[in-house]
């Protein structure tokens, strides 16, 4: 499981036409979709997902967020997926957040940041069956995965 993560492109990332950028970034990067779904997640799942933060002062309003209209939710697998997929993200304020990172290219926020990412392997195998479970996560080959992780050595 840890070479799988949950993205999530929350409300605003769906409202602002971005879904096709951010998905674009992780294919691009050679990443493997194992699973999708596109659904407005209830509050209650959203305070799951959030645990982590509960007693927070904005942990109310996130909840709202998150569950305020549809996300597109997605594992994404590759070696390593969990440092590349946080690097690719950026810092979590938008306006914090490097240039180049999906965060510092298209959110100026603080807590309205597009994408949620698992943080770590342990947060994605908890993250991951709140959304999906087993027989929703498909297993196949890319057929490019010889190019994705050639080496030389
Ligand atoms: P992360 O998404 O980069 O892992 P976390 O610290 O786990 O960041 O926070 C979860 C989410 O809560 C953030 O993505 C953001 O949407 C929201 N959030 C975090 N800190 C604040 C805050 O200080 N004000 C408002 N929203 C926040
Ligand atoms: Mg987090």
């Amino acid at each position: 499981m840890s070479k799988q993560t949950l993205i999530i492109i929350k409300p605003d990332g769906i409202q602002r036409h971005l879904a096709g950028e951010i998905i674009s970034r992780f294919e691009k990067k050679g990443f493997k979709l194992v699973a999708a779904k596109f659904v407005q997640i209830s509050e209650a799942l959203s305070r799951k997902l959030y645990a982590e933060h509960k007693g927070k002062p904005f942990f109310e309003g996130l909840a709202k967020y998150l569950s305020s209209s549809p996300s597109l939710l997605m594992v994404w697998e590759a070696e390593g997926i969990i440092d590349m997929t946080r690097k690719m993200l950026g810092d979590t304020f938008g306006y914090d957040a490097q240039p180049g990172t999906i965060r510092g290219d298209f959110s100026c926020s603080r807590g309205y940041n597009l994408v949620h990412g698992s943080d770590s392997a342990a947060s994605a195998e908890k993250e991951i069956p709140l959304f999906f479970g087993a027989d929703e996560i498909v297993d196949y080959e890319l057929a490019d995965s010889c190019w994705l992780y050639g080496r030389n050595d």
